[in-house]
Order: structure tokens, then C-alpha cells, then sequence
């Protein structure tokens, strides 16, 4: 029971000593356990840290140290929320055998998907200028917290490896393995941008509900889950924006003939982003954006098939097929993406500016 770990909570964090504490579960990520903790008058996330994912927490600590420093002389538009030191000064707690972290609670809006095109346009600049505002900062001193965490090419040859390893496979199973087999190209091209992108401040995880907005939803005030702060391209912070705002339904969606693109979110985004990265992106920067949204499609649905085939070890389910749906999902999305390249290209060449 959630209501077991008060006392111990109580006994780690002075600020929770001698109060009537309640605990219950908060927001919907994928990976950590995040619960709400609330005295009467004021609130607090409580987050279970995923150790099995998350195996260097020092190096979430080394980055986001570097980043409060930079903060210091550079304010940002809106929060890092940072975790709260415990009676022992750590940011990580030791609570009944596992790892926790207290922050305080936000407050604001999060959203699961947006309700109109100015909060694809909010999202994406506050994203854009988070990139623009670490530019000094340089991604090779920031250490990586999951090793490759957006190494296309691994996550393509994990696939294959953890398909070789079943031996036999549905005829739906099959379809949506073929198709992503098929993606090859996709793969090639992101190991041609490799060295040609500098490694940027990037946020790596930059789906809708990473941010909260201001209860009027008139601005972004926080960047959360940073855990994934570290080294990156621009295409991933933009990617995963196209990935989970500019699609008609979210990736846990099995209406699959429902699944589409959204050009008119998409050219918000990008309006969004370019405004926030134009000052600092390169040439190819520019042009790699425009293949963002592909390139994390594929890694995500990648994952998320290689977990279905694995045992569903990785993501927490709600029930056993849900990451071969993902996986499914994530395939026609990308397949939509595709089909509107000419489109997205046009639009690209407006917003930017630049000629492809
Ligand atoms: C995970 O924890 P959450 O739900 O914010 C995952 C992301 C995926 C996402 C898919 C550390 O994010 O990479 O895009 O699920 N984070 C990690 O919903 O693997
Ligand atoms: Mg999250």
C-alpha cells in the first residue's frame, strides 16, 4: 500500500516531519512511479525512480548540476524542477528497499494531448529555446544517463535480434516486424547526420506531458522529467514533439484507421521550435528537424516491439498486447508521416525560409 511509505517519507524529509499526510498515484509516465503527496495545503510529487532503467543516477545528478549552474547566470522563461534534498542531503531517498524522489509539486496545467494549435506553438518554442539557452553548454559534458537512448541503428539491430530469438511469430506480428525491416533507409540516413550534427542540450523525452503550462494555458512554466537530459540532436527534441502532439490519436490508440498525421500541428510545431532554435541551428541542423518526427517514430516503435517480443520487460503495461499495439500504432503514424513528406517539406520551406 502507497500509504505505508508516510512514516518513512516523514522520517527521510524534514519539510514532511509531524504532519497528516495522504499519497496517491499521479500522471502517466512510462517509467518511474510518480505519486502525489498532499498535507491539506500543500502538495508534493513523490517519484519511485526506476533503478532497472535508470542505472546511473549520478550521472542525472552530474547534468543537472551543470544545468542549475548555467541557470544561475542565464535565467530561463520557466522551471527545472530539481529534486528535494533529503535529512541526509541526497536527492535520491532510500525508502523500504527502494529509491525515491520528493519535488515540489508545480502548479498548472499538463496536458495529454493539445486542444489547439497555439499550445503545439508553446510547447515546441519552450523546447526550442531550452536548446538555445544550453548552447553554451556543450552536449559532451553532459554524461549519458541511458547509453544510446536514441541510437537508431541499435534500437533497429536490437529488433532483429530479439525477433531471431522467437520462434514463431504471428501473422499480425509478422506485418508489423516486415515493416519495420523496411525501414532500412531511414536508418542509413540517420547514420549519415551522425557526424555532421553538433551535440546539443536536448530534452530527449519531449512528449506533451513533459511540460506544464500555467493553469490558463497561456504559458509553458515548467520542463519536467529531466532525467533523460543529456547529449543530443535537435531532431530528437523536435521529433518526439511531431511524434506525440502532431498525431490524431496518442500512441496507446488502437483505432487504427483513426491514426494519422495532423499537418496543420506539425507546421505549428515547427513554427514553435524554429522560433526557439533559429539563432543557434546550422544549415543541416535545420534540414535534419524535418526528419525528426520519422526518426523518433521509428525508435519508438522499435522499442516498443522489441519489448512486446522480449516479455514487456521495459514499459508497464496495461495489459500483455499493449506494446505490440504500440508498436502498431506507432508503424501507421509513421507511415502517414511518410506519405506527407512533399507536404511537410513545403511547409518546412516556409517556416524556415531556407530552401531544402
Ligand atoms: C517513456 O517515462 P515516460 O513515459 O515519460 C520513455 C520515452 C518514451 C515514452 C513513450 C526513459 O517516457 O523514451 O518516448 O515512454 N522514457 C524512457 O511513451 O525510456
Ligand atoms: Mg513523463
Amino acid at each position: 500500500m502507497i500509504s505505508d511509505l508516510i512514516p518513512a517519507l516523514s522520517k527521510s524529509y524534514s519539510i514532511l516531519e509531524n504532519q497528516t499526510l495522504n499519497v496517491k498515484p499521479l500522471g502517466e509516465g512510462l517509467i518511474h512511479e510518480t505519486l502525489l503527496v498532499e498535507n491539506g495545503t500543500d502538495k508534493w510529487v513523490l517519484q519511485g525512480f526506476n533503478e532497472a532503467v535508470f542505472n546511473f543516477p549520478e550521472r542525472i545528478d552530474h547534468n543537472l548540476s551543470l544545468l542549475s549552474v548555467h541557470a544561475k547566470t542565464h535565467p530561463l522563461p520557466f522551471l527545472l524542477p530539481l529534486p528535494i534534498l533529503n535529512n541526509s542531503g541526497n536527492g535520491l531517498a532510500e525508502i523500504e528497499g527502494k529509491k525515491y524522489r520528493l519535488f515540489d509539486f508545480v502548479k498548472g496545467t499538463t496536458l495529454q494531448h493539445v486542444n489547439d494549435s497555439n499550445q503545439a506553438y508553446m510547447a515546441a518554442l519552450a523546447y526550442g529555446e531550452f536548446a538555445t539557452w544550453g548552447k553554451d553548454v556543450s552536449g559532451d559534458e553532459m554524461q549519458e544517463t541511458i547509453p544510446n537512448f536514441h541510437r537508431l541503428d541499435l534500437r533497429f539491430e536490437k529488433l532483429i535480434l530479439a525477433s531471431k530469438d522467437k520462434n514463431s511469430l504471428s501473422r499480425a506480428e509478422i506485418e508489423v516486424l516486415d515493416f519495420y525491416l523496411s525501414q532500412e533507409h531511414l536508418v542509413d540516413w540517420y547514420l549519415s547526420q551522425l557526424d555532421r550534427l553538433p551535440l546539443r542540450v536536448t530534452h530527449n523525452d519531449t512528449k506533451i506531458n513533459n511540460l506544464i503550462f500555467s493553469e490558463n494555458l497561456e504559458k509553458v512554466d515548467a520542463l519536467i522529467d529531466l532525467d533523460t537530459l543529456m547529449g543530443g540532436f535537435l531532431m530528437y527534441d523536435f521529433g518526439d514533439l511531431a511524434r506525440t502532439v502532431a498525431c490524431s490519436l496518442p500512441e496507446t490508440s488502437t483505432q487504427w484507421e483513426a491514426i494519422h498525421q495532423i499537418p496543420e500541428l506539425f507546421e505549428e510545431l515547427l513554427k514553435g521550435y524554429w522560433e526557439g532554435v533559429k539563432e543557434i541551428a546550422t544549415a543541416e541542423e535545420a534540414k535534419s528537424v524535418l526528419f525528426g518526427g520519422e526518426i523518433m517514430t521509428l525508435i519508438m516503435g522499435l522499442r516498443f516491439f522489441t519489448d512486446h517480443l522480449e516479455g514487456n520487460i521495459y514499459y508497464r503495461v496495461a495489459y500483455p498486447e499493449q506494446n505490440f499495439h504500440r508498436a502498431k500504432n506507432q508503424m501507421i503514424f509513421l507511415q502517414s508521416q511518410q506519405e506527407n513528406r512533399e507536404l511537410l517539406k513545403n511547409t518546412w520551406e516556409k517556416v524556415t525560409g531556407l530552401q531544402f
